[in-house]
């Protein structure tokens, strides 16, 4: 009778003060995969979601990380969220594009200048927008966490120049605007899954590839690389996904503890990979990377290469998208 007659005080405290306490969660392992390294900065930031939720709720919330795509590729990851086979992962916003293809907005080049300007984007209206198309698809799209501003790396030359890019053998996600885009650089694009990269690299199926530098050092792809070009040619995010089908399983505070959780794991991500950013160039200088920055008239001239890619993405259903996409960064550089 004394158990009861705690849990019913809990339970009135609860709801009279609107925090949940451990009573309103179910015991639950959530599957959490992920593409890159344990100790990546998305490693870290699936870690950083797990402890907090574990505090959330009181130990009965348990988020495991599955690191280096040992749950599958992206791909294999929401599809297996939308059949209900496993309940969490995070991805690259450009291998959505199967399923969602607007998300394609965020693979065109030189969009966002700066990373602020992104995180407004994504936060905001736009970018809430976006995420909530997913829930039609079988995905929720809890908060997007920050994979970095991307750059080249290859094994055959410096590429200082648009022309330098002629003929290299260049890994792509798999995602047309991607392909569009390196194609029309010159380069010839292959599309591959990361969880392949490493090995096409090694093996020179593929001459060089583009990632923020947290990846490319996380990666080892130094080991297999010797240049890496500065372009910050795409702001590449990720997202955190759950399955809708497990979603919809879950209690109100439930549900809530999770959204609470994916906002600290957000802001804990963003700032643990740009600090680590800087430290990343330090490790892959130390690695023997030869490392050159592309002018900002060799830049302008990738800009205006990639131009019929964009176009093409517009044309495909999205003018409309682009036009509110640069009209909220008009705003935002006012
Ligand atoms: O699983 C890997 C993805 O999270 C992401 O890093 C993908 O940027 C990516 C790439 O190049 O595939």
């Amino acid at each position: 009778m004394k158990k009861f007659g705690k849990i019913l005080l809990a339970t009135a405290l609860a709801s009279c003060f609107g925090s949940a306490l451990a009573a309103d969660f179910n015991p639950r392992i959530i599957r959490f995969g992920y593409g890159l390294a344990e100790d990546s900065n998305q490693g870290r930031a699936v870690k950083a979601f797990a402890e907090d939720l574990a505090k959330r709720t009181g130990g009965k919330l348990r988020a495991k990380g599955f690191a280096s795509a040992s749950l599958g590729n992206d791909n294999q990851m929401q599809n297996a969220l939308i059949g209900g086979a496993q309940e969490m992962t995070v991805v690259s916003t450009a291998t959505l594009v199967g399923i969602e293809d607007s998300f394609g907005i965020y693979d065109l080049p030189f969009v966002f200048r700066n990373e602020q300007e992104a995180d407004s984007i994504l936060d905001g209206e736009f970018g809430k927008k976006l995420a909530a198309k997913l829930e039609a698809k079988g995905l929720i799209g809890l908060v997007y966490w920050e994979n970095g501003f991307r750059n080249l790396t290859n094994s055959k030359r410096p590429i200082t120049k648009l022309e330098d890019m002629q003929g290299v053998k260049l890994r792509v996600m798999q995602n047309p605007v991607y392909i569009d885009m390196f194609n029309s650089f010159g380069a010839n694009a292959i599309p591959l899954a990361f969880s392949e990269l490493f090995t096409a690299l090694e093996s020179r199926t593929v001459d060089g590839q583009e990632n923020p530098v947290n990846t490319i050092q996380s990666s080892k792809f130094y080991e297999v690389q010797k240049y890496l070009s500065i372009t910050r040619h795409v702001y590449s995010p990720w997202i955190v996904l759950a399955s809708k089908k497990w979603w919809d399983g879950l209690t109100a505070a439930e549900k809530k503890a999770i959204q609470e959780t994916a906002l600290v794991s957000r802001d804990f991500e963003r700032k643990d990979s740009r600090e680590a950013g800087s430290k990343a160039m330090d490790i892959l200088k130390q690695k023997g990377m030869q490392i050159n920055v592309l002018s900002t008239k060799e830049l302008d001239r990738l800009q205006d290469a990639a131009r019929p890619a964009i176009a093409k993405f517009s044309a495909n259903g999205h003018t409309e998208l682009v036009k509110e996409l640069q009209a909220d960064l008009a705003k935002i550089r006012k």
